[in-house]
Order: C-alpha cells, then sequence, then structure tokens
C-alpha cells in the first residue's frame, strides 16, 4: 500500500494558537484529522510529523519508509541546504507546501532550497493544501 510522510516544520505546532491573521486558526491536529480522511478515501496509509529542530526532520527524512514526502519546512525552506540534500539522498519524490503563498510575502520567503528537490510545489491554499498534496503525491507514486 502507498506509504506517505507528511513532515512539518519549525513552528507549525502553533498553528491555531497565535497569529491567525497570517495563519488561520486550524489547529496542525486539525490538519492530521483532516489528512487521515483523504488517505481514507485514497486508500494510503500515512505518517504525520512536526518538529522545530533540522537534524530531527533530517533524521525523519532518512529513516521514512515512506515511498512519497510531502514537506512543510516551514522558515527552513528558506534556510537549509542540510534538508535539501537529505531529500537528495534518499531519492524519494517531494511534494513542497506551504499555507501560504510564500512569493506574495517577504523576500527573503521567496527563495526556496525544497524547491530544488521538489517534483512540485502547493502555496497559497491553507490547510486544504494538505489532502491536495496527498492525493497529486498518491497520483505520483501510481505513474
Ligand atoms: O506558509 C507556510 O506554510 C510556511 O512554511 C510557514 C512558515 C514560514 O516561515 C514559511 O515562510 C511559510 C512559518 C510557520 C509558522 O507557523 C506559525 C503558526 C502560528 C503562529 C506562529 C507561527
Amino acid at each position: 500500500m502507498t506509504h506517505i510522510l507528511i513532515l512539518n516544520g519549525p513552528n507549525l505546532n502553533l498553528l491555531g494558537t497565535r497569529q491567525p491573521e497570517t495563519y488561520g486558526t486550524i489547529t496542525l491536529a486539525d490538519i492530521e484529522a483532516m489528512c487521515a480522511r483523504e488517505a481514507d478515501k485514497l486508500g494510503v496509509t500515512f505518517d504525520f510529523a512536526q518538529s522545530n529542530h533540522e537534524g530531527e526532520m533530517i533524521d525523519l527524512i532518512h529513516s521514512t519508509a515512506a515511498q512519497g514526502i510531502i514537506l512543510n519546512a516551514g522558515a527552513y525552506t528558506h534556510t537549509s541546504i542540510a534538508i535539501m540534500d537529505a531529500l537528495s539522498s534518499v531519492n524519494k519524490p517531494v511534494l513542497e507546501l506551504h499555507l501560504s503563498n510564500i512569493h506574495q510575502r517577504e523576500r527573503f520567503r521567496q527563495r526556496s532550497y525544497i524547491s530544488k528537490v521538489a517534483f512540485a510545489m502547493i502555496c497559497g491554499l491553507g490547510a486544504s493544501g494538505y489532502p491536495l498534496a496527498m492525493r497529486a503525491m498518491a497520483e505520483h507514486l501510481a505513474l
């Protein structure tokens, strides 16, 4: 059965608790529940993880048994060559995901190291991007 890792980076554990004007009122637990409903519809399984630590995210990327990785790397998107290298090293399809449209935001958010190794990117759709990303990954893996 298709297995997907959905990995969330720093500060995303705060979703729904602070800065609702930027990131909305939905919590990460709500998003995980949305992903569980989508997994049932698609007939896939998934691991859902969040870490505030770059090295821990790299360890998760190295050790995952998933066939594909959906990654919202948070602010590490714009800084982490180490996460980009980890993604390259495992040779699995990566779908980059963001809640906000990073291209409409500050200039420093407009550079993504993850995009260099991702086959696709979804941004600006808020929490709805998560189930969409799962569908896109399932279709990509079935090709
Ligand atoms: O839009 C996204 O999904 C981001 O990956 C979110 C990151 C940001 O650094 C990226 O540029 C774009 C930030 C996540 C922080 O989430 C918070 C949620 C609530 C309160 C504070 C931060």
